[in-house]
C-alpha cells in the first residue's frame, strides 16, 4: 500500500488517456471547485478526516477508547439503501425483469445530465480509483469514483483498495474500468456554509449494466453513495459475470478448519437480519478444541470455475460495513474485536465520555447519551418516546485485517476453493434447521425459492415471508429468471460442483420460543455440513433433501433432547404442500425468463411430497 502522500493532489496520478478525458468530461458537466487525485496513503485519509471534523460531518471519538474512530451523523432523512430509486437502465426493459426499476437508459441518461450538471459547484470532485478484490488478481475488477463526498472517500478506503496501486495497475496496460459518477446533490454558492451531511431528498441509483456504468445521485449513504459495493461489486458484477462465466454472489465466505488442521471453505447467503456478519465470525463453542471458522468475508463473493473444474471465491472488499445494533460481546466477539479501532461509525449513539453505544451493544444502556440525531437520550426518554439511541440501520466501516479471525488466504489472488454453498432464511415455521439438497439443480430450486418472514425493521406486513431468491433480489442486474439460469448452468463448467445445504436458525416450537440457541451453536450444524462435504456422514432422506441423524450431529456440551430435535427436523407434508404453492408467486413472476429445471424441479418436490 502506498504510504507515500503527493504534494499536489490536482495533479494527475494516471496516464491513461481514456481516463483523463473521462474525468476532464465530468468536470466540465459537474463543475466542481477542484479536483483532488485520491493517492490512497494514511496522510491523506487522516488530513480528510481532520477536514470533516473541522466542517462537522465527522466527530473524534475519545482516542483512548476508541482510537483512529470517527462518528458521523447522516441528514435523517438519507438512512439507508434506497431500493425504489435504484434502477437498472438496461437497453431493453426485458434484460432487467419485474423485479428492478427500469427506465430508458437515453432518457435516464438525459434525465442525469441534468441534475449533475453543476452539482458539484463549490466543492471537491474527488478521482478515487478502487480495485474490488486484490490489486492484480486475475478475479478483481476496477472501477474509478468521482466523487464530492469526503465520506466516500475515506469509508472507501476502508472498504476497497484505492489510491497509487490501483492507478498503476489502470495504466499497467489497458484495462477495463467501470466508470462511478457520484453527487450527493448540494450544490454551494460562494460564501454559502455547507451542512454536515449534504444530501438531495431527489435521489437516484442508476446502473447501466451494459456500458457497465454507475450513476448515483443525492445520497450519502453506504449502499448508495460506496459504489464499489452493492452497485458494483453486485449489480453491475452480476452481469458481467454472466457475460464472462462466473459469479457475483451476495454471499460470505468462511473456512472451517479441523484439528487436524484440514481446512474446508464454504459460501453463505442469507436475507437482512439473519445474523451473516455473525455467522461469516462464529466462535465454535468451547467444547470444539481445536476447531477454527476463519473469516474470509462477511457479504459479497466473487466466485470463478478455476482450471481443475473447481469453484474459487474471492472477497472484493476490504473492509466491513456492518448493521452496528445487536452487535455485542455476546453475540460477535470479533466483530467487536474488528471495530474497536480505525473504524468510522455511521449514525450510532455518542456517550459523555467519547464513546459510541448502540441498541445491544450492552445489557445496560448508557445513564446518558447523545442519540444518532445529536440529541438528549436516556433509557427513560427512550421508553416513553420509543426513539432509538442508534438508528436501527446504524453501521461500522471496519478494515477486514483487523477481524482477530480473518483467513490466511483472504487476500489470496486466486481466491479460496468452495466446497459448500448455504442458503438460508428468517422462518418461524415449516423449514427445517437443516437439510441438503439433491443435486445442484434441485439446490439451485433451494435457493431461488428461499424467503424470509419480515420482521418490525423492514417495511411491510410482519409474518409474511417475502422470497428473496440468493439473498440477490435488491441487487441482481439483470432479469431474476435468467439469474437462475445462469446458476443452472455454471454446472457445466465444474467437474465437482459445491454441495448446497438449506439451514434455518429462526424455527419456533409450539410456545412460541424459537426451536434452537443459534449463534456459535450453530457451528454444530455448520460440523455436520462438513461432515458431508467430505462424505463423512450417512443422511435420512425426505421429500425435500437429506437431513441428518439426530446421531451425526455432535452434541457435546449442549443438551438438546432427541425429541426436541426431530420436531426442528420435522417436514411437515401438508406445510410443505402449501410452501410449494407459495413458490408459484414469485415463478408466475418471472415465468417468461424462467429456466424449465425451475418448473422440473418443483414437480418432482411436488411429487415426493
Ligand atoms: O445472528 C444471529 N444468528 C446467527 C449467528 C451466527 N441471530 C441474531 C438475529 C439476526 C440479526 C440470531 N437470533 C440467531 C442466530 O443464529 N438465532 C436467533 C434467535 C435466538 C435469539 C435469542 C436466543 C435464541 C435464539 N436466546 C436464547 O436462546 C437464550
Ligand atoms: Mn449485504
Amino acid at each position: 500500500m502506498a504510504t507515500i502522500s503527493q504534494s499536489n493532489p490536482t495533479v494527475p496520478l494516471t496516464k491513461n488517456e481514456h481516463l483523463l478525458r473521462w474525468v476532464e468530461k465530468m468536470a466540465e458537466l459537474t463543475r466542481p471547485a477542484r479536483i483532488h487525485w485520491v493517492d490512497g496513503s494514511q496522510e491523506e485519509y487522516d488530513q480528510l478526516c481532520e477536514e470533516m471534523v473541522a466542517s462537522g460531518t465527522l466527530i473524534r471519538l475519545n482516542q483512548d477508547l476508541w482510537p483512529g474512530c470517527f462518528l458521523a451523523r447522516s441528514d435523517k432523512s438519507d438512512v439507508a439503501r434506497v431500493e425504489e430509486r435504484t434502477f437498472i437502465c438496461s437497453l431493453s426493459k426485458d434484460t432487467a425483469g419485474p423485479t428492478n426499476n427500469w427506465e430508458n437508459p437515453y432518457e435516464m441518461r438525459r434525465k442525469l445530465r441534468g441534475l449533475f450538471r453543476n452539482s458539484m459547484n463549490g466543492r471537491t470532485m474527488y478521482v478515487l480509483p478502487f480495485s474490488m478484490g486484490p490489486v492484480g488478481s486475475p478475479m478483481s475488477q476496477i472501477g474509478v469514483q468521482l466523487t464530492d463526498s469526503p465520506y466516500a472517500v475515506v469509508n472507501m478506503r476502508i472498504m476497497a483498495r484505492i489510491g497509487l496501486p490501483v492507478f498503476k495497475e489502470i495504466d499497467k496496460d489497458y484495462k477495463r474500468v467501470v466508470p462511478c459518477l457520484h453527487s450527493v446533490g448540494v450544490p454551494l454558492q460562494p460564501g454559502q456554509k455547507d451542512v454536515p451531511w449534504p444530501c438531495n431528498s431527489e435521489k437516484y441509483i442508476v446502473h447501466f449494466p451494459e456500458a457497465r456504468e454507475i450513476w448515483s445521485y443525492g445520497s450519502g449513504y453506504g449502499g448508495n453513495a460506496l459504489l464499489g459495493k452493492k452497485c458494483f461489486a453486485l449489480r453491475i458484477a452480476s452481469a458481467m459475470a454472466r457475460d464472462e462465466g462466473w459469479m457475483a454472489e451476495h454471499m460470505l465466505i468462511v473456512g472451517v478448519e479441523d484439528p487436524n488442521g484440514q481446512k474446508t471453505y464454504v459460501a453463505a447467503a442469507f436475507p437482512s437480519a439473519c445474523g451473516k456478519t455473525n455467522f461469516a465470525m462464529m466462535v465454535p463453542p468451547e467444547e470444539f478444541k481445536g476447531w477454527k471458522v476463519w473469516t474470509v468475508g462477511d457479504d459479497i463473493a466473487w466466485i470463478t470455475p478455476d482450471a481443475e473444474g473447481r469453484l474459487r471465491a474471492i472477497n472484493p472488499e476490504a473492509g466491513f460495513f456492518g448493521v452496528a445494533p445487536g452487535t455485542s460481546v455476546k453475540t460477535n466477539p470479533n466483530a467487536m474485536a474488528t471495530l474497536a479501532k480505525n473504524t468510522i461509525f455511521t449514525n450510532v449513539a455518542l456517550t459523555p465520555e467519547g464513546g459510541v453505544w448502540w441498541e445491544g451493544m450492552t445489557e445496560q444502556a448508557p445513564a446518558e447519551c447523545e442519540d444518532w440525531q445529536g440529541n438528549l437520550w436516556t433509557p427513560e426518554i427512550g421508553k416513553k418516546s420509543g426513539v432509538k439511541a442508534a438508528h436501527p440501520n446504524a453501521r461500522f466501516t471496519a478494515p477486514a485485517r483487523q477481524c482477530p479471525t480473518i483467513d490466511a488466504a483472504w487476500e489470496d489472488p486466486t481466491g479460496v476453493p468452495i466446497s459448500a454453498i448455504i442458503f438460508g432464511g428468517r422462518r418461524a415455521d415449516t423449514i427445517p434447521l437443516v437439510y441438503q439438497a439433491f443435486n445442484w439443480s434441485a439446490g439451485v430450486y433451494v435457493g431461488a425459492t428461499m424467503g424470509s418472514e419480515m420482521t418490525a425493521a423492514a417495511a411491510g406486513v410482519v409474518g409474511k415471508v417475502r422470497r428473496d431468491p440468493m439473498a440477490m433480489l435488491p441487487f441482481c442486474g439483470y432479469h431474476m429468471g435468467d439469474y437462475f439460469r445462469h446458476w443452472i448452468k455454471m454446472q457445466r463448467s465444474l467437474t465437482v460442483t459445491p454441495r448446497i445445504f438449506h439451514v434455518n436458525w429462526f424455527r419456533k416450537d409450539n410456545n412460541g420460543e424459537f426451536f434452537w440457541p443459534g449463534f456459535r451453536q450453530n457451528f454444530r450444524v455448520l460440523k455436520w455440513i462438513i461432515d458431508r462435504v467430505h462424505g463423512r456422514t450417512r443422511t435420512k432422506e425426505t421429500p425435500i433433501g437429506w437431513t441428518p441423524f439426530y446421531e451425526d450431529i455432535d452434541w457435546k456440551g449442549l443438551d438438546f433432547p432427541r425429541d426436541k430435535f426431530e420436531e426442528l427436523q420435522t417436514v411437515d407434508r401438508p406445510a410443505w404442500k402449501r410452501e410449494v404453492i407459495s413458490h408459484e408467486e414469485l415463478f408466475i413472476l418471472l415465468h417468461a425468463h424462467l429456466p424449465p429445471e425451475m418448473i422440473y424441479e418443483r414437480e418432482l418436490l411436488i411429487c415426493r411430497l
